[in-house]
């Protein structure tokens, strides 16, 4: 039995396998630059975040109806429960499906036909977070945001993904504030490839509640100590970190480290159809390769109940 565990740094559009991929391009009448499932496959070999978001980007044309985004959130789920996966707060882009003729509505309506009933056909509850591509600009985001304040029902949050580098949180800070406003839960990515200064930034300017990655925060002592003592947690993704060259390799990665510094570590799965594996593959990888013990195991598990956005938490917004 894998153990109980909360996913919370998951995209849903990084869910999509290379074999959905070829059944929703098919039912569309889609036509994929690849011969096959196997042929994409092969072409999940990264240099870094940029690479991996061109393909990202490309393969989402084949999500075009509320039923695709359907479909995508039921596979994932299936997944997700069988890997111990009991509450997972995911991530979506809409930016990346309204510039290409995909309405917001059809993305939330079609994801939450699965997710708004998930607990009962899956055993895992389920939040929606609504990413702001950072290489857009700050009005495309304000725009987003405005237009989803017809579902915000059924989102719980927002975050910031894409390229970040040169993108620093800032950019967004009324898009934050205004989300705030909202009552909407605050995470953003952060420290992935861009340097601590923007970790910092997004705890001071977007006041976010959680660090999406934040792996170059060993850089900063001073920062590290802060992130320890205000018990910041922060969304890490080893297997995301090999793939992207975050870091050389999985036996280099620096979890070890920050957990014996005492920060709020979670393990998570990122993108897994693209960087090899989900949650409780995440939590296998690390256990074996870091040679993890038992009771640091066990607090990866409960940080990931106690960072999520769960009951424990003040009432969100009056509805
Ligand atoms: C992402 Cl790994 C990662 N980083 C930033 N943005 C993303 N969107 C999807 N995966
Ligand atoms: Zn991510």
């Amino acid at each position: 039995m894998p153990v109980p565990k909360a996913e919370l740094h998951l995209h849903i559009e990084g869910t999509l396998e290379p074999e959905l991929a070829f059944a929703l391009a098919a039912r569309n009448g889609i036509d994929l630059p690849y011969a096959n499932a196997a042929e994409l496959r092969a072409a999940y070999a990264f240099e870094d975040l940029q690479s991996f978001l061109n393909l990202y980007y490309e393969l989402m044309a084949v999500l075009r109806t509320e039923q695709d985004f359907a479909d995508l959130a039921a596979a994932y789920l299936t997944r997700a429960a069988a890997q111990g996966v009991r509450h997972a707060e995911i991530f979506f882009d809409p930016q990346a499906h309204t510039s290409r003729g995909v309405a917001l509505g059809t993305v939330v309506e079609g994801l939450w036909r699965v997710l708004g009933d998930s607990e009962r056909t899956h055993g895992v509850s389920t939040q929606l977070i609504l990413c702001f591509l950072r290489d857009e600009s700050a009005e495309s985001a304000m725009q987003t945001l405005r237009s989803a304040e017809p579902y915000l029902d059924r989102i719980a949050g927002v975050g910031l993904d894409s390229a970040e580098v040169g993108h620093p949180p800032a950019k967004f800070r009324e898009v934050y504030a205004a989300a705030a406003e909202l009552g909407l839960h605050r995470v953003a990515h952060a420290g992935e490839e861009g340097p601590p200064a923007y970790i910092t930034e997004a705890l001071d300017v977007l006041g976010v509640q959680r660090i999406d990655h934040g792996l170059r925060c060993m850089e900063d002592p001073a920062l590290v100590e802060r992130l320890v003592r205000e018990r910041i947690p922060l969304t890490l993704c080893p297997l995301s970190n090999v793939r992207l060259r975050t870091v050389d390799t999985l036996d280099r990665h620096p979890l070890p480290a920050m957990l014996d510094a005492g920060l709020m570590c979670t393990v998570n799965s990122d993108d897994p159809a693209y960087f090899g594996g989900y949650a409780g593959d995440n939590f296998d990888a690390v256990r074996k390769v870091l040679a993890l013990n038992e009771e640091q195991l066990r607090d990866l598990a409960r940080n990931s109940f106690n960072a999520a956005f769960l009951e424990h938490d003040e009432p969100r917004r009056a509805r």
